[in-house]
């Protein structure tokens, strides 16, 4: 009984979610974010069995250890999940007792920059912006620095916007010098990942106390990976994870775009499903951006001796493989390189490891795939803090903490030869 009752539920609260995203801004009011924490094998299959039927939005998880889980607590359900955590004895905290609470105050001068002034460019770090801030910050660049700053169109995402990223250089030949590869915005929620990926283009090209970056490296980078995801996480769903496409499910839109690449696709900690939140994909590729994000990548795969992934949140730099606890050839060497970065973190502590170790399988996943063409160096990161809300004061704090470890991998990658 109380099972089925759970189904319908479920469903009704798909159904309600998906009508409202199509005119209006989501509220999250009354929504929570819980932790929950097991102390048994037992009760981790409890967990695991109350996420799956309640479909819950899991915001952080240790598969490997009796670690506590974050999700998301839509109000409807709240009273029944909190029943039955009580009556198998599994404790939790409130972590965020009003979800749309914290997104109100999450960014409070939100696109303030660009009124009424004739700067160059809207872009700053003082608050999260808009895709148009982030790419008219780009071309502005390229403009601003044609010695320096060449803006590269790949694609065209499913909804038709453009997806670019720099390639910042003072080569004189192409080609001839090791590259940095460095993303953002893979998950359109994850908004403190562009703000640090643009915040690394600002600090290579425009900070000349960062010039020693440039000797002997080429750096691209792409600030934001879906930027279809990006915008709808801005105007109508906050919480918006994967791409915009349109899936077999007429209710269910979207694919995750760090499930849907060629390698391993379809393992472990990915879904068939069209509906949940690591949806695979109808094939390996399916989504125009990670083709296109893959193409481009393929084509400077000679080059690039260190890809990073930038996603949020909790904090660790992972190391492939992520379908498997498997571990590549060179896992000590990317461990020692990563411990190294990490050592610069000052304000906020990061874990550094293999993918599965300190998280979860994710068959499919863009960071497995770069590993599997041949880069050398390859990490994702989880960004502080250990939510996907954070207010915009904290960009500066987190970003220049973690700047300091750009310049640790810099330094290797500029001895290694192409
Ligand atoms: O699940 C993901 O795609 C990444 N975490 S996130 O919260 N940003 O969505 C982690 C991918 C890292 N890879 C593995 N865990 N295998
Ligand atoms: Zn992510």
């Amino acid at each position: 009984m109380s099972v089925l009752f759970s189904v319908l539920t479920l469903g009704c609260l798909l159904l309600v979610n998906q009508v409202a995203s199509e005119d209006k801004a989501v509220s999250y009011s009354g929504y929570q974010v819980w932790t929950i924490t097991t102390s048994s094998e037992e009760e981790n299959q409890i967990v695991l069995n109350l996420r799956q039927v309640y479909g819950l939005d899991v915001w952080q998880w240790q598969e490997s250890t009796n670690a506590a889980t974050d999700v998301l607590v839509p109000p409807n359900i709240s009273s029944e999940l909190k029943f039955k955590l009580n009556e198998a004895n599994i404790s939790y905290v409130v972590k965020i007792a009003d979800l749309q609470s914290a997104i109100n105050d999450e960014n409070p001068n939100a696109s303030s920059s660009s009124l009424g002034t004739k700067a160059a460019h809207n872009m700053d770090w003082t608050s999260y912006h808009r895709l148009d801030d982030i790419y008219g910050y780009l071309n502005y660049l390229a403009v601003t620095y044609p010695n320096l700053v060449e803006l590269i169109n790949v694609g065209t995402s499913y909804e038709n916007r453009s997806l670019y990223l720099v390639r910042i250089s003072n080569a004189t030949a192409p080609d001839t010098q090791p590259a940095v590869w460095i993303d953002g915005g893979f998950h359109a929620r994850e908004w403190i990942s562009p703000a640090l990926a643009t915040y690394i283009i600002q600090q290579i090209v425009e900070e000349p106390a960062n010039a020693k970056l440039l000797n002997n490296i080429d750096w691209y980078i792409m600030p934001v990976v879906n930027p279809d995801g990006y915008e709808y996480s801005h105007v109508r769903r906050r919480l918006w994870r994967k791409t915009r496409s349109m899936t077999t499910s007429a209710r269910c839109i979207g694919v995750d775009p760090n499930r849907n690449f060629d390698f391993k696709w379809g393992g472990a900690g990915s879904s068939s499903n069209p509906c949940s939140e690591v949806f695979k994909g109808s094939k390996a590729f399916s989504e125009v951006e990670t083709v296109a994000y893959s193409q481009y990548i393929m084509s400077k795969s000679k080059q690039i001796k260190l890809y990073l992934t930038l996603h949020s949140c909790g904090q660790k730099l992972l190391i492939p493989w992520g379908y498997d606890r498997e571990y590549p050839s060179n896992f000590n060497d990317m461990m020692e390189l990563g411990q190294c970065a990490a050592s610069k973190f000052k304000l906020y502590k990061y874990g550094v490891g293999n993918k599965v170790d300190l998280l979860y399988r994710a068959a499919g996943n863009a960071a497995d795939w770069a590993k599997s063409i041949g880069i050398e160096y390859v990490y994702t990161v989880e960004l502080p803090t250990t939510s996907f809300i954070v207010p915009a004061y904290n960009i500066l704090p987190i970003t220049r903490d973690f700047f300091p470890a750009i310049d640790v991998f810099a330094t290797k990658i500029a001895t290694l030869t192409v």
